[in-house]
């Protein structure tokens, strides 16, 4: 959901001195010569919609890929699939849903439509459909029984529609495609109640012939607003970025007011190839890349990766699921570093999350909760206004051993700190634990474990005066697999 240009003028309380400062929401295009600290101090202040705001206090939401690939067991099908081969045996979006919510997952995103055309609803675009298929007698729809099961359990739901299709005659002749695109956007759109998240791959195969498909993202992404205002769009879409691999890793420095122009954005392309940025660009941010650029964007990242090496479920991966440490080893790199974890877990051919997923994903959720909620904090964290080279100290409960510190700035003024220091105080001294660059959103770090009486947070580098508005330390138990 795109709101250009919106400036919202705040009345912040910094401490007892009253300070007007004035907010982009999504995006600030900087006037021309502009200097280059008045370029970092406009980017300082571009904040997230309230949509994404939502869904970044999400912090962990759940991939499912399903589809006629669950049953040929590939990654990528053909497009030449036999529908019939669609017939999962138990289906049970409620068995999903409440497995997920034992991991802590927010929100569900399902592979609607895969590049193979192949849809999980019965829609009136194509033959190519649960439809026809002899589950539930061509009258099932997974779009539905998942949607009613996240409404059930109070779960958000999304899904994922490939714009890539491999079974579309009119891939590749693109007007014609466009409109079936947003005739099959419009029917999911409309026909499921509220939609939290719409996935927009980047893959862009060719069609029939060589043909080559032009995507009308201006259109698709109106018909996205049109129909669901409140819904964010990633990937291709203009309000979630990908974060650049499939590997569960967000960057240790993680911006998410950048430079880099959403692709979808007419001129995007154009706009990050001057700039030299790419999705895989290690430096979306700096005040280098800022000073070069025109403006700015919140357009936070999301992490997506598998449980499993596959996205689709294969019986040959059953013991290849990854082991709670690596999973855990992905929180601390996802949610950790500034951006949001979408993980992955494929049912399996009878429709479930099988076993020995739905067991890592309880002991996902568990180690998470008995890990980091309580925290070694002796009384209450205030929030704190930052400036360059300031500090605070917090005294830590008697006893208590500490190896994480979690720090969060208030993204709603903006992503600020550059740099910061945590110290341990032990045995009289006082001695550094861990150093960052960003903190965003959630900043997670790991130490060495130490019976620290005291911590103290050091903000030495920031845009502005940054906002903390959140500090807690954990030990966290080591994990034996
Ligand atoms: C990619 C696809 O090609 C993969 O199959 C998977 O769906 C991944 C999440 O996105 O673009």
């Amino acid at each position: 959901m795109r709101r250009l240009l919106t400036t919202i003028l705040t009345l912040s309380l910094l401490g007892c001195a009253q300070t007007r400062e004035t907010f982009y929401t999504q995006h600030v295009t900087f006037p021309e010569g502009a200097t280059d600290e008045e370029k970092i101090a406009m980017a300082a202040r571009v904040v997230p919609s309230e949509e994404q705001l939502a869904w970044q206090e999400l912090e962990l939401t759940a991939f499912i890929h399903f589809g006629i690939n669950t049953f040929t067991d590939s990654e990528w099908g053909s497009g030449k699939e036999d529908p019939a081969m669609f017939n999962p045996t138990e289906l049970d979006c409620e068995q999903w849903v409440l497995t997920l919510k034992k991991g802590g997952f927010k929100m569900v995103i399902l592979t609607a439509k895969h590049h193979d055309g192949f849809c999980l609803w019965p829609t009136a675009t194509t033959e190519h459909s649960v439809a026809n298929s002899p589950w539930r007698e061509g009258k099932g729809d997974v779009v539905r029984e998942l949607s009613d099961a996240c409404r059930k359990h109070g779960m958000k739901f999304g899904f994922y529609l490939s714009p890539w299709d491999l079974n579309a005659e009119c891939y590749g002749d693109s007007p014609t495609y466009n409109a079936y695109f947003i005739a099959q956007l419009t029917e999911l759109l409309t026909n499921y109640g509220k939609v939290d998240e719409v996935w927009f791959d980047g893959a862009c195969g060719e069609g029939p012939n060589g043909r080559r498909q032009v995507y009308d993202w201006e259109s698709i992404l109106a018909t996205v607003n049109t129909l669901q205002p409140h819904v964010v769009t990633a990937i291709m879409g203009d309000d979630i970025r990908w974060v650049g691999n499939e590997g569960g890793r967000g960057r240790e420095t993680e911006w998410s007011a950048t430079p880099y122009t959403p692709l979808s954005i007419k001129g995007g392309p154009e706009a990050n190839e001057a700039l030299g940025l790419g999705e895989m660009t290690p430096d979306l941010g700096s005040r280098e890349l800022v000073a070069r650029a025109n403006g700015a964007y919140w357009y936070p990242s999301e992490v997506d990766v598998s449980i499993r090496p596959g996205w689709f479920y294969h019986t040959y991966e059953d013991d290849k699921v990854r082991p709670l440490g690596n999973l855990i080893e992905i929180y601390y790199n996802s949610v950790g570093r500034n951006s949001v974890l979408l993980l992955n877990i494929p049912p399996d051919r009878r429709g479930l999350i099988h076993e020995i997923d739905a067991e890592r994903i309880e002991a996902f959720g568990n180690y998470i909760a008995e890990n980091f909620t309580e925290s070694k904090i002796d009384g209450k964290v205030h929030r704190w206004h930052a400036e360059a080279g300031t500090s605070q100290e917090y005294e830590i409960k008697a006893g208590e051993r500490v190896n994480t510190v979690l720090l969060q700035e208030d993204i709603r003024r903006g992503q600020r700190v550059e740099r910061f220091t945590v110290e341990a105080y032990v045995d009289g001294t006082w001695r550094t634990v861990a150093e960052g660059t960003t903190i965003g959103y959630k900043r997670l770090l790991r130490f060495e474990e130490c019976a620290a009486e005291r911590i103290r947070i050091t903000v030495n580098e920031c845009r502005a005066t940054a906002n903390i508005s959140n500090v807690a330390v954990y030990c966290a138990a080591e994990i034996e697999e």
